[in-house]
């Protein structure tokens, strides 16, 4: 997903890190790169100059240009930028205060309109809740065989249009809405006909349909591979029928990006999910902050250095940092590393999420599961100060002490000894010098 986006981004982080200071040329150089990457990856060109806009006010900002880590304050800006752009929030699906709510999803011919219902099905199912499926398209004879197929594949009622007479007609939209709710249905799931292009016939009868069942989500279901299109028609949607969210289909494709990242600003409506797939479960909440971290190539690795930024961490960080620039990395800041890790969440699960260059990846070989921490912990716990701060006195007689006090085998103490040592060789190496000195990992 937004492959090439997603590498010429991370090409412009890469050149901020490198930058000690930020000045106005190499900002405007910066945002040279992120222009052509936005609009490259078809970003409507008014969003993009907004975007640009915002940026170069909040880096160019004294605050900014005299911190201790310049590149990493802009390379945080870009981040908080990019999900703003993608809606800032992540926003849950509305539901009606009296049952059932209707959702109604629309869009051009081949969006996904169909798949998505069925997905969307699935996933309230999920939230503990008895879907109905219906579609109003009646035009197509093979619409209401398509939907009666993905609701038995998702194991979701099906109300079975009446034959002869227009499903669309009021009274037959009264029908259906009372039949959901004598049967404690919710939501009701309405489909409805897509056309190629945008026209009179279909908005009359979409609008219609919506005065009838007022939903509780008018949902615009939009192909990304369509890119400005897929904006376009929602636009024409919007102002013609109300909507009141957006699902992103086919986004698993090789969309550029460009319909993602441009129409929450354009329609000022949220993306509630994206699908990623043909099948029912390929259906994914829609997270602006994980998108943008995703498309910058951050993993979760800023949300994990902005949980460990409270004033105290920070100095403590700032601390190990200066440390490691030192070489004066121990056994004690090791053991401190590792508490920092094990408080922000499952540690496997952490270096899965670093970004992929060389030191941060052979940190991740070097060190296995949690529960391993939580030998290593027991085991540097059971070392004297001196020992944890002077690794080197640690001799043979000293191993059967510490493996005794900590329960461990002294197989394990000689490991934790050697991994040790490998790390501090490659605290050492050029690389992560200077990832150090651009401050990235300042508090990972
Ligand atoms: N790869 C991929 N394919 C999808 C996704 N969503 C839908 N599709 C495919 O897109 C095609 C069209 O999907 P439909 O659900 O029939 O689209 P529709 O909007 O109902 O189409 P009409 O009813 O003709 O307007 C199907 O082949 C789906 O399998 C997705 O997220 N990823
Ligand atoms: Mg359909």
């Amino acid at each position: 997903m937004f492959d090439q986006l997603s590498e010429r981004l991370q090409k412009v982080l890469k050149y901020l890190r490198g930058e000690a200071k930020i000045t106005e040329k190499n900002m405007a150089e910066a945002l040279r790169m992120l222009r052509l990457a936005l609009l490259e990856a078809d970003v409507n060109y008014k969003v993009v100059r907004d975007f640009e806009e915002r940026i170069r006010a909040r880096s160019l900002n004294r605050d900014v240009l005299d911190s201790l880590t310049p590149a990493q304050q802009v390379i945080k800006i870009v981040r908080d930028e990019l999900t703003v752009m993608l809606g800032s929030k992540t926003k849950p699906l509305n539901f009606a205060a009296a049952p059932p709510s209707v959702f109604m999803l629309v869009g051009l011919q081949g969006s996904g309109k169909t798949t998505t219902c069925g997905k969307l099905a699935r996933y309230v199912q999920g939230l503990g809740r008895n879907p109905l499926l219906v579609s109003f398209d009646m035009k197509r004879p093979a619409a209401q065989e398509q939907i009666r197929q993905i609701a038995g594949q998702v194991k979701a009622a099906f109300y079975e249009a009446a034959e002869g007479r227009p499903a669309s007609s009021e009274k037959a939209l009264r029908e259906v809405v009372r039949f959901a709710r004598d049967r404690a249905y919710d939501p009701l799931i309405v489909d409805t006909a897509g056309r190629l292009h945008i026209d009179e016939e279909l908005m009359e009868e979409l609008r219609m349909v919506r005065d009838v069942l007022n939903p509780a989500e008018v949902v615009y279901v939009g192909d990304a591979l369509t890119g400005q299109d897929a904006v376009k028609s929602a636009k024409a949607f919007f102002e013609r029928i109300g909507l009141t969210s957006i699902i992103l289909t086919k986004l698993d494709g090789d969309a550029r990006g460009g319909a993602a990242l441009s129409i929450v600003s354009v329609t000022g409506l949220p993306v509630k999910f994206m699908g990623v797939g043909e099948n029912s479960d390929k259906l994914e909440v829609f997270h602006p902050d994980r998108m943008a971290s995703r498309i910058l190539g951050m993993g979760d690795l800023l949300t994990l250095i902005e949980k460990a930024e409270g004033e105290a961490d920070l100095k403590e960080s700032e601390e190990l940092a200066r440390r490691l620039r030192r070489e004066e990395f121990t056994l004690e800041d090791f053991l401190k590393q590792l508490l920092q890790l094990k408080k922000m969440g499952s540690l496997s699960g952490l270096l899965g999420h670093l970004p992929g260059s060389g030191p941060f990846k052979a940190l991740a070989r070097a060190q296995v599961d949690d529960r391993r921490v939580s030998h290593f912990e027991a085991i540097i716990r059971s070392m004297t100060p001196r020992e944890r701060n002077d690794e080197r006195i640690i001799d043979g007689s000293r191993r059967k002490r510490i493996a005794r006090g900590s329960g461990r085998p002294i197989q394990e103490v000689n490991q934790l000894l050697k991994q040790f040592a490998e790390m501090k060789r490659m605290i050492k190496k050029p690389g992560f010098k200077k990832m150090m000195s651009s401050g990235f990992f300042k508090s990972g």
